[in-house]
């Protein structure tokens, strides 16, 4: 396999960080398509510095996360998924089944407008099999109150009506007003601090990437589970202490990378 180059780039597939380059590329090429933002390539860059501090992978305390959100999802009676640039370049066809096996609509919400985004990030999804989608009629949206930046627009059949909001990646400030329009929250942030983390109702510390893969194959298990244990499940997920298991976490692993890290080098 040395040497083999993946068709659409050109980065090697035996290249030790080929995942995380191929998904890097995504987001640039999203960046020239209008799907990602600018401040989409630093908010990936934020990301990625985070997976590489919890060791890119999906922890534990991030599947009973999982767990918690799935569980609220299926008992919740309008969850809707908040769709924004980086996430649509990066797992578009993931984001259609989730919102199929979980019954949420997906509605395209962007913190940076820019004329002919919602049409781009609309295009890479309807391509990925998306047929409900919200967020794409500027003149249907209507106002979020608490919110001054642009997310305060947003669709009547979607976000507004919701009483879950699945917002990856999200900015603190709109996160903190969902929740003050008494919506409850759940998200995927690789920053167990963000503010958007400490806000939300269920936080997911982990990549989007790993998340919603596995949020699909747990759904598709917790749909046969009677309603009475998946209140169960919620009842017993602390989200303060999940991310303070998160945050021990980090910390165990950076201990470990002082020997690990050097394992197999000249030094
Ligand atoms: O497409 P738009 O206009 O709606 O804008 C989207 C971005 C992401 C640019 C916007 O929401 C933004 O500026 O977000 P922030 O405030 O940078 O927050 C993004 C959070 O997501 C940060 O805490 C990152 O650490 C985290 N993050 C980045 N990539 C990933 C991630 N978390 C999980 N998986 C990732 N792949």
């Amino acid at each position: 396999m040395t040497n083999q180059k993946e068709k659409s780039h050109s980065i090697p597939m035996d290249h030790p960080r080929y995942k995380s380059l191929t998904y890097r590329h995504k987001i640039i090429e999203g960046m020239k398509n209008l799907i990602v933002a600018e401040a989409g390539l630093i908010a990936h860059g934020r990301g990625e510095a985070f997976d590489y501090i919890i060791g890119e992978r999906t922890t534990e305390t991030a599947k009973k996360a999982i767990e918690a959100a799935i569980a609220a999802f299926l008992l919740a009676d309008h969850p809707v998924i908040s769709v924004n640039g980086n996430v649509a370049a990066l797992i578009p066809e993931e984001l259609v089944k989730f919102s199929q096996v979980i019954s949420a609509p997906l509605e395209i919400n962007l913190f940076y407008r820019k004329e002919g985004r919602i049409e781009a990030i609309e295009k890479v999804l309807r391509q990925a099999g998306a047929q409900n989608l919200l967020g794409i009629n500027e003149s249907e949206m209507v106002e979020i109150e608490e919110l001054s930046s642009n997310r305060r627009l947003v669709d009547p059949r979607g976000i507004k009506k919701a009483d879950i909001v699945f917002v990856p990646l999200e900015d603190g400030d709109r996160t903190e007003a969902l929740k003050k329009n008494g919506k409850k929250i759940i998200t995927v942030d690789l920053n167990p601090i963000s503010r958007t983390a400490l806000w939300a109702d269920i936080t997911i510390v982990d990549n989007i990437i790993r998340a919603v893969p596995l949020m699909i194959k747990i759904t598709q298990k917790f749909k046969k589970f009677p309603r009475d244990e998946l209140k169960s499940i919620i009842a017993n997920f602390d989200n303060v202490k999940n991310i303070q298991a998160s945050l021990d976490l980090i910390i165990s692993y950076i201990e470990e990378q002082k020997i690990e890290a050097f394992k197999g080098l000249d030094v």
